[in-house]
């Protein structure tokens, strides 16, 4: 990941444009609620109104080329990439621009890491905004740089934005389809609509890695780099927070929920109830819905997310007009900017947060956490081995702590609405380690926000130990020489060598 040059050539014009309708945007979004009809024309308003609107499959391009207007007011290209500069520059120390690759036409696709360790890892979740996968739905880009500035002028000021930029890393990629957004059309420089590119779950269209599109394979290489908890895509031309799966296994309309419906409806619903009026759609209830219940997609980028990623994505559609005036922008910001917040602020507020170490030497295991009754598996770290589990609050869960070569422990906890921070120290299966006796059994368990919970401590093996000491006492010597060297050598291959049974 390179990091952007200082030096980036520029439209000076477009700029000082820029810088007017930002001036104008400050006025206009200082002014209350209430003189909301003096800023801005009914008709305009009108243009996003329409809520029986459903998310069109197929874009009517001719639609949005139709005023000559329609980017006016709205970054260019090169406005957004100077945008992300200037708050790298301006923000430096709580954040971090870099590309995660280029578009079809060879733009860079930026990325804004807000965090007070930009860059570096620690033992936090991580989210993504993703704006402008459809390049006809503009607003989601203008959100997003909307909000790097809230946060970046709020932090230690504001205690939503403290605690996200000391809790989360925030990264923000604007748009992933700046072609699209140029050609004024829905699909990127090859025609292709990129929330239709990935691999799927039921069909197998996207199978071929070479045909994928790079804006589609910048992503996919992107989650392969950094372990999100969560995520949010932005799109147009509805009002509502769509959560997996958007596809179903007979291709029919109809409630199809994953795994983790329960903790999809709550993350959906911290965005619905938190935006402006979007949870008193008449269309969805409670301004949320089941993508495949509204209607069926294939190759989307959500349900990849959760499929492969172990990353929570939901799709928001924020406003029934794809390409309202930019005049609504700053509006629009702040009907959603609590939503946004408060769903990234979700994931410290909200959840089972921990690590899971070895009981032999304290190391962090890059193991595997499994809530009873829900078929998903999320990962914990390889540096910190921290996991971040988002769930729904509910009376009674229990979690398990996986690892090869170690065994599973499990632990009941009660959710309420703050989250829980839990531990595990795992046994190696069959250990041969002499350390084993010597360390420490150390349980991290602690409840940030008055959380009950019952921690199972790890079973009494010591006699076992002993025995399988005692009796391979000379070739465990040997063992121990040699598995220090691993370890000290290699995290990865040290934790496979301890599943060696003698
Ligand atoms: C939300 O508010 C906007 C602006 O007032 C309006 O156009 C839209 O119809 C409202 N939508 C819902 C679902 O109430
Ligand atoms: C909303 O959009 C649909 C489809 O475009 C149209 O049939 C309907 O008349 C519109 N409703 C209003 C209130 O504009
Ligand atoms: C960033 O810089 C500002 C101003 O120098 C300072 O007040 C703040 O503590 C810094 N934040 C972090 C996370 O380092
Ligand atoms: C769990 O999910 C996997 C796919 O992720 C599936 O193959 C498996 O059959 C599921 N198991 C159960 C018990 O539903
Ligand atoms: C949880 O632990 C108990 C006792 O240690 C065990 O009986 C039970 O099978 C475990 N449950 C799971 C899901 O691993
Ligand atoms: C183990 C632990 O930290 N328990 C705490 C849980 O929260 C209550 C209320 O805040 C504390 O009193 C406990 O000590
Ligand atoms: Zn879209």
């Amino acid at each position: 990941m390179s990091s952007i040059s200082s030096s980036m050539s520029m439209d000076m014009k477009l700029n000082l444009f820029f810088f007017l309708v930002l001036f104008a945007s400050t006025i206009s979004s200082s002014l209350a609620k209430g003189s909301l009809q003096q800023t801005l024309l009914p008709s305009e308003f009108n243009d996003c109104s329409n809520a029986s609107q459903a998310r069109h499959l197929l874009e009517d391009e001719s639609q949005a080329q139709k005023s000559v207007d329609l980017a006016q007011g709205y970054m260019s290209n090169d406005d957004l990439e100077w945008a992300i500069q200037e708050i790298g520059q301006r923000c430096s120390n709580i954040s971090r621009i870099y590309s995660i690759g280029k578009s079809v036409n060879g733009f860079p696709l930026w990325v804004i890491e807000i965090s007070d360790k930009p860059g570096e890892e620690e033992t936090e979740p991580a989210f993504k905004f993703i704006g402008n996968v459809h390049g006809d739905e503009p607003v989601g880009r203008e959100l997003l740089i909307f909000l790097a500035n809230w946060l970046c002028d709020n932090h230690l000021k504001d205690p939503l934005a403290t605690l996200i930029v000391e809790n989360v890393h925030l990264h923000l990629l604007p748009s992933m389809n700046p072609d699209g957004f140029s050609l004024k059309k829905r699909g990127n420089a090859n025609n292709i609509d990129l929330n239709r590119d990935f691999p799927d779950q039921f069909i197998f269209f996207n199978d071929d890695e070479d045909s994928r599109q790079p804006e589609t394979r910048a992503i996919m290489n992107w989650l392969r780099d950094i372990r999100f908890t969560a995520s949010a895509t932005l799109h147009g031309g509805a009002l509502v927070a769509n959560y997996p799966w958007d596809g179903s296994d007979d291709k029919r309309t109809k409630y199809y929920g994953c795994p983790d419906d329960d903790a999809f409806r709550f993350m959906s619903s911290i965005y619905s109830h938190s935006h402006y009026n979007m949870s008193s759609s008449k269309e969805f209830l409670g301004g949320i819905t089941n993508g495949a219940a509204w209607y069926p997609l294939y190759g989307g980028m959500q349900d990849w997310n959760y499929i492969h990623a172990g990353c929570f994505e939901l799709t928001l559609e924020i406003c029934d007009n794809k390409w309202p005036s930019a005049a609504e922008l700053p509006i629009l910001w702040r009907y959603n900017k609590m939503s946004m917040l408060n769903l990234v602020a979700s994931l410290v507020k909200t959840g089972v947060h921990g690590r899971i170490y070895s009981s032999g030497d304290g190391r962090p295991l890059p193991g595997s956490i499994t809530v009873s009754g829900i078929n998903y598996t999320v990962r914990a770290g390889k540096t910190f081995g921290d996991y971040h589990r988002i769930l729904a609050p509910r009376d009674k869960y229990e979690v398990v702590a996986t690892m090869p070569g170690y065994k599973s422990k499990n632990t009941t906890i009660w959710l309420d609405e703050g989250p829980v921070t839990l531990d595990f120290v795992l046994d190696p299966e069959v250990s041969v380690k002499g350390s084993v006796l010597q360390n420490i059994y150390k349980c991290d368990c602690n409840n940030e926000s008055k959380q009950e919970f019952v921690h199972f401590l790890w079973g009494a093996h010591l006699e076992v130990f002993f025995v399988v000491i005692v009796i391979l006492g000379f070739l465990l010597l040997l063992f121990h020489r040699r598995a220090k060297v691993k370890i000290s050598t290699s995290r990865q291959s040290a934790g496979a060598k301890r599943t060696v049974e003698v």
